[in-house]
């Protein structure tokens, strides 16, 4: 069994250099939380015929999207090995699948160390983020703990996450303003495609990027909370203008959601170490400088519309719990 968690880009991956490949053209950073957590486990079979899934409790049929892309990520491992068995996977989230909380960063994270560990490869953690990485660019950096870093490629390369830094160099707390329940109603996948072709502001939003990183490594190398709140608004900002003016508009934010940001900049105008960022769906998340959690939870679970909060602080990277199946 392995475990993974899922990560919040501050940097964010927004756009493909490579759809096939699936390598990101644009730089993204992030860290990875401790506080929600994917527990998978992947047995290798000899009387399974396809691979059978298992997610949340719920068998996934074969056919089905989520299943092809668990599928081919373990070939992408099978082919490094002599072994051609079907996998049965079981994995659960302790938190809300598919709604912009990066299940899929820490799903995939935890498949590839499960498959990993069970076909007795040893991969780098280089390979291994690069074979997350092919499954969603996000999980390439659930691989690692603390802060980390997915650099964008070009057409045909083949890129890994890199570790920036471990969570005890500034550990930031987390909370997240669940501003609804359900799942998101345009995947990432779909939705990066759609801005590249129709969005008039994607190209100036790749050309940016890569200053974007630079600031946001600088502030988290010297501790910079000022910088490091002004960078990851600013890119959040940006990824969301090049989603609401793609056709279709990808329209991510409800009614908590600005009810939750308005409330922050409350917070920081009382002097509270305090910055949002939101990815494809509708959840706040509140990056709080060490110390300030508890008071940014308590001020956010009271906006209108907002369900509850998650607290969190940063976590560790994706790793073996035990080996029974691995
Ligand atoms: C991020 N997101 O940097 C950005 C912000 C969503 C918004 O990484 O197509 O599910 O599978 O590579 O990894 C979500 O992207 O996308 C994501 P694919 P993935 O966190």
């Amino acid at each position: 069994m392995a475990i993974a968690h899922p990560n919040i880009a501050l940097v964010k991956y927004w756009g493909k250099a490579d759809a096939t490949l699936n390598v990101p053209a644009v730089p993204s950073v992030s860290i990875t939380l401790d506080a929600l957590t994917t527990e998978t486990r992947v047995c290798f079979d000899a009387s399974l015929a396809t691979d059978s899934l298992c997610m949340n409790g719920i068998e996934l049929a074969p056919t089905s999207e989520q299943a092809r892309r668990i599928t081919a990520c373990l070939d992408a491992l099978r082919t490094l090995t002599e072994i051609r068995l079907q996998a049965r996977v079981e994995t659960r989230n302790d938190f809300p699948t598919g709604a912009g909380l990066a299940s899929s960063a820490s799903g995939f994270a935890a498949l590839v160390v499960a498959a990993a560990a069970a076909l007795k490869l040893e991969l780098s953690l280089a390979d291994a983020s690069k074979i997350a990485r092919a499954a969603s660019a996000s999980a390439a950096r659930s691989l690692f703990g603390g802060f980390a870093e997915l650099p964008a490629g070009r057409s045909g390369e083949d890129v890994a996450a890199i570790d920036l830094a471990p969570a005890e160099h500034w550990p930031l707390e987390v909370v997240v303003a669940i501003c609804a329940e359900g799942p998101k109603a345009v995947g990432s996948t779909r939705g990066m495609l759609d801005s590249a072709a129709t969005s008039p502001f994607y190209p100036a939003w790749v050309e940016a990027a890569a200053a974007d990183a630079t600031a946001c490594r600088s502030a988290i190398i010297e501790r910079d909370f000022p910088t490091l709140a002004s960078v990851s608004e600013a890119s959040c900002l940006k990824m969301h203008a090049v989603m609401q003016t793609t056709r279709p508009a990808l329209l991510y934010w409800n009614a908590a959601t600005m009810a939750t940001l308005q409330r922050i900049r409350e917070l920081q105008q009382a002097g509270i170490e305090v910055f949002f960022t939101m990815d494809a769906g509708p959840q706040v998340k509140a990056i709080c400088a060490p110390g300030c959690g508890r008071d940014v939870a308590s001020a956010l679970a009271s906006v209108a519309g907002v369900s509850r909060v998650l607290s969190s602080g940063l976590g560790g990277p994706a790793r073996l719990i035990d080996s029974s199946c691995a």
